[in-house]
């Protein structure tokens, strides 16, 4: 079979970081004969190190360290030790606001207010340890917030802003944090998000926060609770400039990251001090060939790990200008991206398919009116992409002149593990193409042998890699038993996936109960305990469907308690409930209404039945339909696998 195979013009791999693919094969090897120098040399030369470590790695299965007995420090190696450099007054983050307002912070200038946010969680009595929930929009004090965390080993918890009152309390509760960093609010679509009244709601049940720090962004009045709620701006009054980085243990918890898994709760995911940074820092090189005169931009938000990693930790340790954008891809018009690109003359670029295919969707006038020749290379990340949006991407976007790089990796890898090195690797519209240095994956099937090429098994990873999840927050039993305890000793990762003849990685999609709707993680028990939470649901079972431009859209099957309904209105309620239990973004799109649901005898839903309804028939926009699931129920009854 014929494929594209795409490659970077000479003039792209002559300035590479990594040049042809035999040194990407001279790099991958070395990392996989001798893993414990090649990471060692790296962190000696990439990272700051307050006390140098003992020995590079040890592993007792699932547990990994990583630069063992070593002290750093993440807020330190992104902002400290650039102000010996050039990169003291060169722009850190690029920040643009939704109504069009702008800032231009130097890496001196986010050093000054992330050690004046520092000293003020030092005067609240914060110290190495605690934990903080940090709510806010999409402004550079998000990041400062972040960093000021990490300086003093107070580990923080992002949450998405899209994120409901209800989840954010269940996060606040399951980190016992003792501090809530958030805004009034932030723009949307011209609307504004009201944060702080989440907040509110949220803070009636959770006894260990004692501060609720509030930064004014839109200026809406908000309640301020006396002896809970204080201004950001009247604390920074009594802020101090000198506010040393602590030196934390390589091993230091930098954050937690909530994610959905396949029960009702979220996971906690623990990310580590100095191999999540070494691998994000690496990856910049490797992945974005990042150079000093770049202008990045990752457009995810930096409550998702992308952001985490591509937007703040990576970028800043690398000394990046990275770009910050709070608002909606297509406001006040679609070409907002392309304004921005051409307004900054952003040379490096990433984002998700779904954005890609919307952007398909809305037309190529939009980029056309726009000079995007400041493009050198694309990044895709979240989903797989299709190489039809694959195609569109290289050429409306890139000209034909950029290479893209297909990024696979999770919330838990905390940095790209499979893609294309773009000086080294062609590209094939779809693959992620191949492992990156020191990650060795592999597809095999329930037993963990490996398939053959072209055929499609799990996708795993062999052996520990720096930036991996420690645990899961609070539940070291459950981190065992979701990636290392099915198939013994490797890492699961929960997709699916095959390698074809050129050892590329195609990536197929989640083989667990866990959806991917434009590239934010749901799960379908999260999905149905909300449900199920409603006063007039009995049952529900929830299915993605494909969907042109999400990839996946959220379909529930819903079966009510006995009284009169009505199934229109009720159905609005009900993706009311789901914004309201979860947030706006996990809407199911189709509420269906059914009589019974395909069960087998021992119970258990059969989504596999709902899924090919879904699929298989085609149902028109939003419409809600009443459907007896009897007969399928009968079916699934005669195929029992219970
Ligand atoms: C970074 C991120 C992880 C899941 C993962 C996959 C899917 C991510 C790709 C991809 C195909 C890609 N973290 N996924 N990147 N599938 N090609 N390049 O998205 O924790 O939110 O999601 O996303 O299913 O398991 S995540």
């Amino acid at each position: 079979m014929a494929e594209d195979v795409y490659k970077a013009d000479a003039e792209f791999v002559s300035r590479a970081h990594v040049q042809g693919m035999d040194c990407y094969r001279a790099l991958y090897r070395r990392a996989e004969e001798h893993p414990e120098e090649f990471w060692g040399e790296l962190a000696e030369k990439e990272l700051f190190w307050f006390d140098k470590w003992s020995h590079v790695f040890e592993w007792n299965p699932p547990f990994a360290k990583w630069f063992v007995d070593g002290k750093t420090n993440v807020s330190y190696n992104c902002l400290d030790r650039h102000l010996a450099t050039p990169r003291k007054n060169k722009v850190a983050i690029l920040w643009e606001g939704e109504p069009g307002d702008q800032r231009m912070i130097s890496y001196q200038e986010l050093h000054r207010l992330v050690c004046r946010f520092a000293s003020v969680l030092m005067d609240r009595g914060l110290k190495a340890g605690d934990r903080a929930i940090i709510y806010m929009p999409m402004i550079p004090e998000l990041p400062v917030a972040m960093l000021a965390c990490a300086r003093l080993g107070i580990i923080h918890s992002v949450v998405f802003g899209g994120f409901s009152a209800e989840a954010l309390k269940t996060r606040i509760q399951d980190l016992e944090a003792q501090v809530v960093i958030t805004a009034d609010g932030g723009w949307r679509r011209g609307r504004e998000i009201p944060l702080k009244k989440a907040v509110d709601e949220a803070l009636a049940e959770c006894p260990t926060v004692k501060d609720v720090i509030v930064y004014r962004r839109t200026g809406t009045p908000v309640e301020m609770k006396e002896g809970r709620d204080l201004w950001w701006h009247e604390l920074d009054q009594n802020a101090t400039e000198v506010c040393p980085a602590v030196p934390l243990d390589s091993e230091h918890p930098l954050y937690v990251l909530y994610t959905s898994g396949t029960t009702g709760k979220p996971k906690g995911i623990v990310h580590s001090t100095a191999g999540y940074l070494l691998q994000t820092l690496m990856t910049m090189k490797w992945v974005f060939d990042l150079r000093e005169e770049d202008t990045y931009w990752c457009t995810a938000d930096i409550g998702w790990v992308t952001g985490h990693s591509y937007i703040v930790y990576g970028p800043l340790a690398a000394g990046a200008t990275t770009i910050m954008y709070e608002g909606a891809p297509d406001y006040p018009a679609p070409d907002r991206f392309w304004r921005i690109v051409e307004k900054y003359r952003v040379n490096i670029f990433y984002t998700s398919p779904t954005a890609i295919r919307s952007f398909i969707r809305q037309g190529d006038q939009w980029p056309n009116g726009h000079d995007l020749s400041s493009l050198r290379l694309l990044g895709s990340v979240g989903e797989p992409i299709n190489p039809a949006a694959w195609e569109w991407y290289y050429k409306v976007i890139g000209k034909e002149r950029c290479p893209i790089v297909d990024t696979w990796w999770q919330t838990e890898t905390g940095a790209i593990l499979i893609s294309a090195m773009p000086g080294a690797v062609p590209q094939k519209p779809g693959s992620a193409t191949l492992p990156l240095p020191g990650i060795v994956p592999d597809v095999v099937d329930m037993s963990g042998k490996p398939v053959k090429p072209g055929q499609e098994g799990f996708l795993i990873i062999r052996r520990p890699w720096p930036s991996m999840l420690r645990t899961l927050w609070g539940d070291p039993r459950r981190y065992e038993d979701q990636y290392w305890r099915r198939i013994p000793g490797v890492y699961l990762a929960g997709d699916a996936a095959r390698r074809d003849e050129d050892g590329y990685f195609w990536i197929l999609g989640r083989v667990d109960d866990v959806m991917n709707v434009s590239g934010h993680r749901l799960s379908t028990m999260e999905l149905e305990s909300a449900l199920v939470r409603h006063p007039s649901v009995a049952e529900a079972a929830v299915v993605a469907k494909p969907h042109e431009v999400t990839g996946q859209a959220v379909v529930a099957f819903v079966t009510l308690k006995s009284g009169r309904w009505d199934h229109n209105s009720l159905a609005q309620d009900l993706r009311q409930w789901v914004a309201h239990e979860i947030g706006g973004f996990a809407k199911p799109e189709q509420i269906r209404f059914t009589e019974s649901l395909p069960k087998t005898r021992s119970g258990k839903i059969m989504r596999r039945l709902l899924r090919e309804i879904v699929t298989t028939q085609t149902v028109t926009g939003d419409v809600t339909t009443l459907e007896d699931l009897t007969v399928v129920t009968r079916l699934a009854a005669q195929h029992d696998e219970g």
